[in-house]
């Protein structure tokens, strides 16, 4: 082998990546694998933001890799003027080398997600790629970052092609000794390609689940931002328009799309530079800042709604019921938050509340109807919030507990856990089997309120709820006579811990439904989380084990030739407190799933679908998928 020296230098130049990758994709588990494929696939758009490519193919394939393939120019593969080498083996071993062939090509690309090929490269313990370009098929592979293609003269091996056709198609195997898991998500991938698509509407991706044998969906979304808000209207009894306006400002660019909608709750996604912001941050400020200035100037000035005594309306009577997208592109983009994905640069605040304010006072000059609608309904809830808040009395919500909670001993709230369970018999079971030191048990009678789109005085009447409020300790909302303050929160972990079947994945479902409208930043911060217990328990004596899915089960039958002993646990009431202790409570064994608020499109659309009024697809939506999709492991 003639790449001996080369190698050497590969391996230094990505051994960084390899070393600390979560550095570079954020973390080794599920959302760091998914990573991997994202990152291709930015790539490929960044092709098409450039103007080339207008077709993309995603695949999860039979054996564990995952393919992407565009049709743009192809990384070019003539030698590289510096480094002697295939530009192509730049791409993929040298970090951030994307951008550096042409400044201009890459103006705009993914921000965070930029992390370049090179990245993916070394996290692989294989990755083949295959360039379309000047009538040649040219190929390459590498593995763990270390090119395995012999170069002939210098050059990648060639063959010719037929026809003319251009693009680049990248073949990746995770690496198992990097990755906690190496499955990748296909409703994840798929949901991040339907958003891509949306934002690039000239932009059409397939994507095909072979691993489970789907039919390959394309995603293509003329219709681009206003049919995304469309979407996730979906069921919603709309009061406006979509509107939509764009600008640019400082170099900054924002287009926003919104419509108004009865009964819908406040949803604002926030996107920089085609990459999805579930936290939000400074453009999705500046578009609540400029629209709520915008509409009580013409509410007060204009339409003479308010009085000279009268205060503002508020932001939040204003957007209600607002389904919106706020999509900017910015040169540099910083994040910040705890997944790193709340865009904080401060410039891009004014930059939208001044595109904002000009681009819809000129759309509303032409549809005074829209504002007119607008305003009246704000001015109409602000007011008849009034009335309510005269009629209740502040001080009546009590938040007392259900007189079930098991206390722990320790007040130190780092350590301590909090289970809740359904019913007294699995409360019981679970009492006992406890470490009474840091973890309470707080059983829950039947299944709680559906909370979706009930008022919050409703809510607060609801006997389980307040025992909940009550255990966490850090108050809840603001304005009810306890206001909320994550510093008070009782528990570092608050763990649902419900049967394995569909009531037990209903009531868990309930309880996320409750935490995402009521508690956001309990999830947001990574307080929420998911106790799975076991299935099966297989063996006898000092052999027995405890099996958490199907697939643990076919695997445990092939290795055992179907000859053992099995048992089904068809409830947590099943097992004895030590079974319950050491295979669902026990730190050091247990299986957990946090909680997070992966896609907010997605979150929203879910709850949309298990609370929203129509019983069928939800029953239909439980039994099928469990709870998987609003959890990010
Ligand atoms: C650098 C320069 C050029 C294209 C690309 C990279 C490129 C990268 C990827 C990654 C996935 N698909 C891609 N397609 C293109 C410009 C080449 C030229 O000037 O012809």
């Amino acid at each position: 082998m003639s790449y001996s020296a080369k190698n050497i230098e590969v391996l230094k130049g990505l051994e960084p990546v390899r070393l600390r990758p979560g550095m570079y994709i954020g973390n080794t588990g599920r959302s760091g694998l998914n990573h991997l494929v994202q990152e291709l696939i930015d790539n490929s758009v960044d092709e098409h933001l450039a103007g080339y490519c207008k077709n993309i193919y995603v695949s999860i394939n039979e054996d564990g890799s995952a393919t992407v393939s565009d049709d743009g120019r192809g990384v070019p593969v003539d030698i590289h003027a510096t480094e002697g080498i295939p530009a192509e083996r730049v791409v993929y071993t040298v970090l951030h080398a994307g951008g550096k062939f042409n400044g201009n090509t890459y103006k705009i690309s993914g921000g965070l997600h930029g992390v370049g090929s090179a990245v993916v490269n070394a996290l692989s313990k294989k990755l083949i790629v295959d360039v379309a370009r000047d009538g040649y098929l040219y190929h390459d592979s590498y593995e763990y970052g270390n090119p395995t293609t012999e170069l002939i003269d210098g050059n990648l091996p060639k063959e010719k092609l037929k026809t003319r056709r251009t693009g680049t198609t990248v073949t990746l195997y995770p690496d198992e000794s990097i990755f906690e898991t190496v499955k990748f998500k296909a409703d994840a991938i798929r949901q991040r390609i339907k958003e891509t698509c949306y934002l690039n509407p000239e932009l059409t991706i397939t994507f095909e689940n072979k691993r489970d044998g789907k039919e390959p969906i394309v995603f293509h979304q003329p219709g681009g931002l206003s049919a995304f808000v469309e979407d996730i209207s979906e069921g919603l009894t709309r009061t406006s328009p979509v509107v939509a306006i764009s600008g640019e400002k400082d170099g900054i660019s924002a287009d926003i799309v919104f419509l108004m909608t009865e009964d819908g709750e406040e949803n604002i996604i926030g996107f920089t530079n085609n990459i999805t912001n579930p936290e939000g941050g400074t453009h999705v400020t500046g578009f609540k800042t400029g629209f709520a200035k915008l509409i009580n100037n013409y509410a007060r000035n204009e339409l003479g709604l308010l009085k000279d005594k009268d205060s503002n309306l508020s932001g939040a009577d204003i957007r209600s019921g607002m389904q919106a997208i706020i999509s900017v592109k910015h040169p540099d983009p910083q994040f910040e938050g705890q997944t790193k994905t709340k865009l904080s640069n401060t410039d891009v605040t004014k930059a939208v509340d001044d595109i904002v304010k000009e681009q819809l006072t000129v759309y509303f000059d032409r549809n005074y109807e829209v504002l007119k609608d607008i305003c009246d309904r704000a001015v109409a809830l602000s007011k008849k919030k009034a009335m309510d808040k005269s009629k209740i009395n502040i001080s009546k919500f009590s938040f007392e507990g259900n007189g079930k909670l098991a206390k722990q001993e320790s007040n130190d709230a780092e350590k301590c856990e909090i289970f809740i369970v359904e019913g007294d018999s699995a409360g019981g079971s679970a009492k006992t089997a406890r470490n009474r030191k840091y973890q309470a048990i707080l059983p829950l009678r039947g299944k709680i309120l559906n909370v979706e789109k009930k008022p919050v005085a409703k809510v607060l009447e609801n006997a389980e709820i307040k025992a909940l409020i009550n255990a966490f300790g850090c108050g809840f909302l603001q304005g009810y006579g306890n206001d909320f303050d994550i510093s008070k929160l009782n528990y570092n972990k608050i763990i649902i811990m419900t049967d394995a079947d569909v009531d037990g994945a209903h009531i868990a479902t309930l309880l996320l439904t409750f935490f995402y409208r009521f508690f956001p930043d309990l999830i947001r911060e990574g307080h929420i989380y998911i106790a799975i217990p076991p299935l099966y328990r297989v063996g006898e004596g000092k052999n027995i084990k405890y099996l958490y899915s199907d697939d643990e089960l076919a695997k445990y039958r092939k290795t055992h030739q179907n000859k053992f002993m099995i048992q089904r646990y068809k409830g947590l009431g099943e097992m004895d407190a030590d079974q319950l202790y050491e295979t669902t409570m026990d730190p050091d064994n247990r299986v957990l799933k946090q909680v997070s608020i992966n896609s907010i499109v997605e979150a929203n659309q879910l709850t949309q679908t298990l609370m929203g009024t129509e019983v069928a697809p939800r029953r239909e939506y439980i039994e099928t998928h469990s709870m998987d999709a609003v959890l990010d492991i």
